[in-house]
């Protein structure tokens, strides 16, 4: 077995068709580089060259699971004796490596999963300010000091960890979500197991490596590859075997709401963020610049694969022509392509093949429902392409931008997520009636109101069922020191990024230390304080 930082290490396992190096990539288990117990392989490729194989992964099974959870349960009292400053120490370097191979994991996320130059260095970015937060946060994991009711005794609090976590995040943001998840896991001295997202390996494998090279100790984090039924659900199972403490999970509200069962019956704390069917409100207030602006973005950016993307866009009555004039120039102009080889492009292919084919499913779902198409053809091909789009059809798995008009509250396209480049707008008659419109999915992640009212601002503000709200601004777009997650279907209420975080990791332990060296019982030795008859008589005074 290799140890991870081994240096002189062939990890090039040959050139591809395309002339670019792919890559041999291996779990990390107890910082050893080690194969699928079963041998099996998987690939990844490059969704805009389809042609362009990243490297092989392991197969992850039961026994390679189960391998990755003695590791991180052997390595958790050592780690979380370690004092939080040192840990927070290791954080940093992790930081400032980031910040020194930021140009090549921006390129590699972008060869791997597609999103765009700009915001795979977005990414990679919030990556870099979660290591930066917690790094000071390893100085500031504050307990408290409680006063007793009794006397010579102290009481105190301490924040601990909570053993070992199973991290499993979707492969829209491989670098942000899962630093968001284990960095504050292991500030707080827990260990981790981290099943990596099928469609994003490689760039997982670096930055597990990275964190190794960074000064973490073998075994804190321990990286399984596999897909979600295969390696992901052996982590579950292992939630029903007493062996995880804690799972965070980023992904689909189905396997979300399973994954909350399994924890549920086992009293597991568990962190879901989940789907989204994020509502975007235009008032005629509005700068419909901004807002032309705001919604083509939230809508689009991404090629719409965010779980905080725009899905219904909510039109005021009275600026619902003008605007959706104005929306519909900026779609008809939108460049799509690998903006590895094209500058100027809002969005790439899908994450993946099977991100394609679900997100074809969910047109039809637009198309049953009766909505109007104002634009969109699917999948574009050479034979099938907008004016826009600047690659090769045939190479990768590219959409057309789509917009679906008259939608209304019965419609299944109004309820549900739709992973991908579409937006359907609903016309409101006023502001009350936008208000409903936008809590009337299931979910509850993000929202955005664009008002130049503040009173409507307030009102919506208050009156809005959601984790996070935009005012004039977008639906997307976290910040590492504020809290991210959902209310409804959208999650469990836990939330990621910023100091808040800190209490999915750890639970609160209260400490009594007794110094007047005898029993003194709680609730029934304290002494009484009697009030004392008074002599004046203040109502002869009134
Ligand atoms: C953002 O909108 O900036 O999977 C972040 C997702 C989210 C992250 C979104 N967990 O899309």
């Amino acid at each position: 077995m290799t140890h991870v930082l081994a240096t002189g290490l062939d990890l090039l396992e040959h050139t591809n068709e395309s002339g670019l190096p792919a890559v041999r990539g291996w779990n990390i288990i107890n910082g050893h580089m080690t194969e699928a117990s079963s041998g099996e392989r998987f690939e990844s490729r490059n969704p805009a060259r389809l042609h362009d194989l990243l490297g092989t992964f392991p197969r992850s099974g039961k026994s390679d699971v189960n391998a990755a959870l003695d590791a991180a349960h052997a390595a958790l009292p050592s780690w979380s004796a370690t004092p939080a400053p040192t840990r927070g120490q290791i954080i940093g370097n992790m930081a400032r490596m980031l910040i020194d191979l930021k140009d090549d994991l921006v390129r590699l996320e972008t060869r791997e999963i597609g999103k765009t130059v700009k915001e795979s260095g977005g990414e990679v970015q919030e990556a870099i300010d979660t290591c930066l937060f917690f790094q000071a946060e390893g100085r500031r994991l504050y307990g408290q000091t409680v006063h007793s009711e009794l006397p010579n005794k102290e009481l105190s609090t301490y924040r601990r960890p909570l053993g070992v976590c199973a991290i499993i995040n979707a492969c829209n943001f491989p670098a942000a979500v899962p630093f968001w998840k284990i960095i504050p896991a292991l500030i707080c001295g827990n260990t981790v197991v981290w099943k990596s997202p099928q469609d994003a390996p490689l760039l997982s494998f670096a930055l597990a490596r990275i964190m190794h090279q960074a000064g973490l100790p073998d075994g804190v984090v321990n990286l399984v590859h596999g897909t979600g039924s295969g390696a992901g659900q052996h982590l579950i199972d292992a939630v029903d075997e007493g062996r995880v403490n804690k799972v965070s999970f980023t992904g689909s509200t189905g396997v979300g709401k399973m994954i909350g069962e399994v924890c549920g019956r086992n009293l597991v704390h568990c962190s879901l963020e989940l789907g989204g069917k994020n509502p975007l409100v235009v008032m005629p207030s509005a700068d419909l610049t901004n807002a032309v602006e705001g919604a083509y973005w939230a809508a689009f950016g991404t090629a719409g694969q965010r779980c905080t993307s725009l899905g219904n866009l909510i039109v005021h009555q009275d600026v619902y022509d003008e605007f959706v004039e104005r929306f519909m120039a900026k779609v008809r102009s939108t460049r799509i392509g690998d903006s590895l080889r094209h500058e100027g492009v809002l969005y790439g292919p899908m994450l993946s093949e099977k991100y394609g084919a679900d997100f074809l499913k969910g047109l039809e779902m637009c198309e049953a429902d009766g909505a109007t198409k104002l634009w969109g053809e699917g999948r574009i091909t050479v034979d099938n392409a907008p004016e826009g789009f600047l690659s090769e059809a045939d190479e990768g798995v590219f959409m057309w931008p789509h917009v679906y008009a008259d939608v209304t509250e019965g419609m299944q396209c109004f309820m549900e997520e739709i992973f991908g480049p579409v937006v359907t707008i609903v016309k409101a008659d006023d502001f009350d009636h936008a208000l409903h419109l936008a809590n009337a999915s299931p979910y509850g992640l993000s929202s955005a109101c664009y008002t130049n009212d503040r009173l409507e601002a307030y009102r919506f503000k208050t009156g809005i069922k959601a984790g996070m709200t935009g005012i004039n601004n977008s639906t997307t777009g976290a910040e590492a020191h504020l809290p991210f997650g959902g209310v409804k279907q959208s999650g469990n209420g836990t939330r990621e990024s910023g100091m808040w975080v800190i209490e999915a990791y750890s639970y609160w332990h209260a400490v009594n230390d007794e110094l007047s060296g005898q029993l003194q019982l709680a609730q029934m030795d304290v002494e009484e304080v009697h009030v004392a008859e008074a002599e004046v008589d203040w109502s002869s005074l009134a």
